[in-house]
């Protein structure tokens, strides 16, 4: 006690007092410290929830945009495989650490891309005629054609009571079965043909109303001003009481071949690529069904609707069917509208179309020959028949068909109620085996699918219902088969008519579709109008070029015009070749664009969105981040040179596209091999470069996970090296983790 009292004497209390005032110091200092690191976690906390919330209410957004997907919304399930997960869970805590200047880029570019979405999905203003509007999906059996399957398959089709209901396509030989990439354009694929006995089937009430109502309101909101009666559709039928009621085929009856006359049908069969022998012996003009819904012939059109010219261009046709296709309009067309009856002579070969057709054809004043000097192809003989036609509206028609009762007006009628819908036909089928003329099933479309391949599909029971659609309902027509239809002439010149640089065959209905719906038009298939064709295995005339090359360069044209930045996917889907300039030249495209410009055309994603939404386009194969399985680290791209690093989804130098062109690329630049082939560079893409080409999830592959250099004859693989963490060009490995890479999102297969 007395030494601590001798402490606190002279110098010692001072010291003393300094150390407790230090010791009270030191605890009021703590106390401080504390508050305001609680104060300052209490902040970061707040910060990390808002942060949350939005990327929560991007994910929201986000998922209702089936085409563009955030890598960081898939983050947990698409980045990352299963077995790998425990790798980078770190990563994921840090993406959520990571201050908010990468965020808030991120952010940016989602709000854009949802508002552009947004934009470009406004409808167009409904027009009150049109009961028919695209606002209800159409799930679809479609029908394309596909040449490497055997086509006397059977395919099930939904039926409107949406029951499976089996529908039986015609046969047709090996020998059509073909490379299917190369050959999508060769023939026109039948619609399917109605099974006449479909016990249960429910058939839909016809709603006469309906069209009454239609067609009223239709007048109303006509661009035409003329104030005109109506009557109900003429069912003008001169072949009604035929001169010959047994005679072979007559009705539209399947016309059978005596067995010893075989030998007879095959020999003549490549004159047109179907029975020529029945054809000949079947009257020029005979009756067939009306295959109209019952409806139609009550249906009321304008008095005065506009006349026609009715244009047929051939080469080399058959006789006796070229003259079925010109009585059949004579027949059952009513005169006052029938302008003329134009055959443009593409410069056939056979005898018997020169005088004896000249001919045959000078009894009827209606029908006037036109011959080309030179062989022009369908689509510039009918530009040389639009030329000298006088009709108001351009009717073209292939020259094997057969105008079925009322088949004129009903389409006359839509070019009257606005002269930019352009109107076609149901095609219905004349066998190419027995000329029997059957009727197709109802609600059936033309579309497309890549790489601009036509093929029809049928409409949903759904859509049907929401539409309360009858079989007599116009339906809106994505793409024409292209041969049958009728248009307001001087608005078929509007547009430009057809792209004339189009050779031959082939390509110019996905040419005139996409132009009339893009540049303000409509199509309509029109059920009350019915019109047999003759759907062939082969084209029975010569190509003046290559046959498959003409087509590729047609669609080409049609795709470098037409399609924006969805030219990708047409090249894409196995059209690669035709980006390489030495191996087609598509010839000059500057009168096109500058026509599409001048008509002030909307885009091509307008017209999916709009006109063809149930269309899956995804722009790109698969983007994102390029996980390496074997590293378990991403492929990176920094000052134009690649490397590895931890995956970071908010990293832009971590996001790649997968393109249709097969390019690995960040903007403008692509991955490459080196000149070598042993290690990577990267360079500026170029579509036309093989060498920038990588396989990876193609189908059939038996390397999908590996990115496999195309352009290479053997297997050479991008694969990441273990060591060093650099990329090197190898021998592919299919075991190989090195060599298996992951994108965040796949797109597509
Ligand atoms: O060089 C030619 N010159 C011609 O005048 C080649 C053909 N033609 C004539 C030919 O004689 C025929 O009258 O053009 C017409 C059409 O030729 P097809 O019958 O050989 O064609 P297609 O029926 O096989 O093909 C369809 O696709 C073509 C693509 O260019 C045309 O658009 C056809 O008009 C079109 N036919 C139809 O749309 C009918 C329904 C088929 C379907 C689906
Ligand atoms: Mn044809």
């Amino acid at each position: 006690m007395m030494t601590f009292r001798r402490y606190l004497r002279g110098s010692g209390r001072v010291l003393a007092f300094v150390f407790v005032a230090s010791v009270i110091w030191l605890l009021l200092d703590i106390a401080v410290l504390r508050l305001s690191f609680s104060e300052f976690n209490l902040q970061l906390l707040k910060e990390r929830v808002i942060r949350e919330k939005e990327l929560l209410k991007q994910q929201a957004k986000i998922t209702q945009n089936r085409d563009f997907r955030s890598p960081v919304l898939r983050m947990d399930s698409a980045v990352i495989p299963e077995e790998d997960k425990g790798a980078v869970s770190s990563d994921i805590t840090r993406i959520y650490r990571q201050g908010g200047r990468r965020h808030k880029e991120q952010n940016s570019n989602l709000q854009e891309n949802h508002s552009n979405k947004t934009v470009s999905l406004v409808a167009p203003a409904k027009k009150p005629v049109d009961l028919l509007e695209n606002d209800a999906p159409l799930l679809e059996n479609i029908t394309v054609k596909n040449n490497s399957i055997a086509e006397s398959s059977i395919v099930t089709q939904d039926t409107v009571d949406g029951r499976k209901d089996a529908e039986i396509k015609p046969m047709k030989t090996a020998q059509h079965v073909k490379d299917e990439s190369k050959q999508h354009q060769d023939t026109k694929e039948e619609p399917p043909v109605k099974r006449t006995h479909t016990p249960g089937t429910k058939t839909l009430v016809f709603k006469e109303e309906n069209h009454t109502k239609m067609l009223s309101q239709s007048y109303q909101n006509s661009t035409v001003s003329r104030k005109a009666g109506v009557h109900k559709v003429l069912s003008l039928d001169v072949t009604g009481a035929p001169r010959d009621p047994t005679a072979i085929g007559q009705f539209g009856q399947a016309a059978v071949v005596p067995s010893d006359n075989e030998a007879e049908v095959k020999k003549r069969w490549d004159e047109g690529y179907f029975n020529v022998y029945l054809s000949d012996q079947i009257p020029v003009d005979r009756a067939i069904p009306d295959t109209r819904p019952d409806i139609c012939a009550r249906h009321l059109v304008h008095d005065d609707l506009p006349s026609t010219s009715v244009i047929f261009c051939f080469v080399d046709e058959v006789w006796s069917t070229l003259l079925r296709s010109v009585h059949s309009v004579l027949n059952r067309s009513p005169p006052h509208l029938l302008k003329e009856i134009i055959l443009v002579d593409d410069f056939s070969t056979k005898d018997y179309l020169k005088d004896q057709l000249d001919k045959y054809m000078s009894q009827f004043p209606k029908v006037r020959i036109i011959r080309l000097k030179e062989r022009q192809g369908l689509i510039r003989a009918r530009l040389a028949g639009a030329a000298v036609a006088k009709g108001e509206v351009l009717t073209f028609l292939d020259s094997h068909v057969e105008c079925n009762v009322g088949w004129l007006e009903p389409l006359l009628e839509q070019v009257y109620l606005d002269r930019r819908k352009v109107s076609c036909p149901v095609i219905d089928v004349i066998s190419d085996q027995d000329m029997s003329y059957k009727m197709v099933d109802n609600f059936q479309r033309g579309i497309f699918k890549w790489p601009l391949v036509f093929g029809w599909s049928t409409l949903s029971s759904k859509y049907i219902k929401k539409n309360n659609m009858t079989e007599a309902d116009p339906i809106r027509c994505p793409v024409m088969a292209g041969g049958l239809f009728s248009i307001d002439r001087q608005y078929f010149y509007e547009l430009g008519a057809y792209d004339p640089g189009l050779d031959v065959w082939g390509g110019e209905n996905m040419e005139i579709s996409f132009k009339i719906w893009m540049c303000g038009g409509e199509i309509k298939i029109i059920p009350c109008s019915r019109v047999g064709h003759i759907f062939r295995g082969q084209n029975p005339y010569k190509f003046p070029k290559d046959r498959q090359k003409t087509v590729e360069r047609n669609l080409a044209r049609v795709a470098e015009v037409w399609l924006d930045e969805y030219k990708e996917l047409f090249y894409g889907h196995g059209y690669h070749h035709l980006l390489d300039k030495s191996v087609i030249d598509v010839g000059n495209l500057t009168e096109q664009i500058e026509l599409r410009n001048r008509l002030k055309c909307k885009s091509f994603k307008w017209y999916l969105d709009n006109v063809y939404p149930e269309m899956v386009t995804p722009l790109l194969k698969a983007k994102g981040l390029v996980y390496n399985r074997g590293l378990r680290k991403c492929l990176s791209l920094k000052k134009d040179s690649l490397s590895f690093e931890m995956c970071d989804l908010l990293n832009q130098s971590q996001q790649f596209n997968y393109t249709w062109l097969k390019h690995i690329r960040q903007q403008d630049l692509c991955v490459a091999p080196q000149v070598k082939y042993h290690s990577l560079v990267i360079e500026s893409c170029d579509r036309a470069n093989p060498g920038q080409r990588w396989l990876h999830k193609s189908s059939n592959s038996e390397l999908p996970d590996h990115f496999v250099l195309e352009f290479s004859p053997n297997h050479v693989c991008l694969e990441a090296v273990h060591r060093s963490e650099k990329l090197r060009l190898a021998p592919c490995v299919a075991k190989s983790a090195y060599q298996k890479w992951k994108f965040t999102d796949y797109f597509s297969q």
